[in-house]
């Protein structure tokens, strides 16, 4: 069993990349199953084989213990390390080979609360890797996307598990605007150039101290563009997952 993590800020497509990617790999014969750890979801794209939902209640905390939306939530998150026992039940009893988890909205209750951490390493003892969703409309600007990978490396340092990007929603950026975003990741020093030449304000030092930052860090491997709504990248992010999971064996034999 392998278990692939949707992770990034809110909105940035988990949901949606769940339930295209399990399509995806059920067309080509894979056994998959989705998990939703997100307590405060409403509506979602796909039909969960295993649900935080059918064990907490956002609405029920928040009416039972008199709290706010988001402190609902962060109560939902921590909550959700009760039930661990259950979940890591309902999954290992799918007997699914792929296993997608899609996590709450807010990234920083999965990533710096303690239960997140927790979680991981609870619901499996099996390989995992993080897919995480830089949201390609939101980090066009170079401050945004520096903001959101100083988020992932956060993320990383928390959960320590293998971690891949993703190029979330790419069909909503022209093709200038993708190139970019794929320059940037591939080389700091395009990025920086671009942090120096675009960010007209005090921001300038932050962003340039935080690429620097990530120049001297080892965890950005590739950015995989990929469209939930086109099925653009599906299978590039699927054989990425595979090279991650099988040790790179799959590459020695190609
Ligand atoms: N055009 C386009 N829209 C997308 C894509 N992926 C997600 N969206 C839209 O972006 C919005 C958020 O998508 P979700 O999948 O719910 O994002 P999420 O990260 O699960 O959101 P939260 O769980 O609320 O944080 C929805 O309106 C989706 O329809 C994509 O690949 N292309
Ligand atoms: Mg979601």
């Amino acid at each position: 069993m392998f278990l692939a993590f949707m992770v990034g800020s809110a909105g940035c497509g988990k949901s949606m990349l769940t339930s295209a990617l399990a399509e995806y790999l059920l067309e080509k014969e894979q056994d998959v199953c989705t998990v939703n750890l997100d307590p405060g979801a409403v509506n979602l794209p796909y039909n969960p084989d295993v649900d935080i939902r059918a064990y907490i209640s956002v609405e029920d905390i928040q009416e039972e213990y008199g709290l706010g939306p988001n402190g609902a939530l962060v109560m939902a998150s921590d909550l959700t390390a009760n039930y661990i026992e259950d979940l890591r039940e309902e999954i290992e009893g799918t007997g699914a080979e792929y296993v997608l988890v899609d996590t709450p909205g807010q990234l920083e209750l999965f990533a710096f609360r303690a239960s997140g951490p927790f979680i991981v390493k609870g619901l499996s003892s099996d390989p995992k890797a993080i897919v995480y969703l830089v949201d390609a409309p939101f980090s066009a600007n170079p401050l945004n996307f520096v903001s959101n990978l100083y988020l992932s490396v956060a993320a990383y340092t928390r959960i320590l598990e293998p971690q891949l990007y993703v190029l979330s929603k790419v069909d909503l950026v022209d093709e200038d605007t993708r190139e970019k975003l794929l320059d940037w990741f591939e080389d700091f020093d395009m990025l920086e150039a671009d942090v120096e030449s675009m960010i007209r304000d005090e921001s300038l030092f932050i962003a340039r101290s935080i690429v620097e930052g990530l120049k001297s860090l080892d965890i950005f491997s590739e950015l995989i563009p990929v469209s939930a709504k086109t099925g653009e990248g599906l299978s590039s992010l699927s054989a990425a997952l595979t090279r991650i999971f099988s040790g790179g064996e799959e590459m020695l034999e190609g």
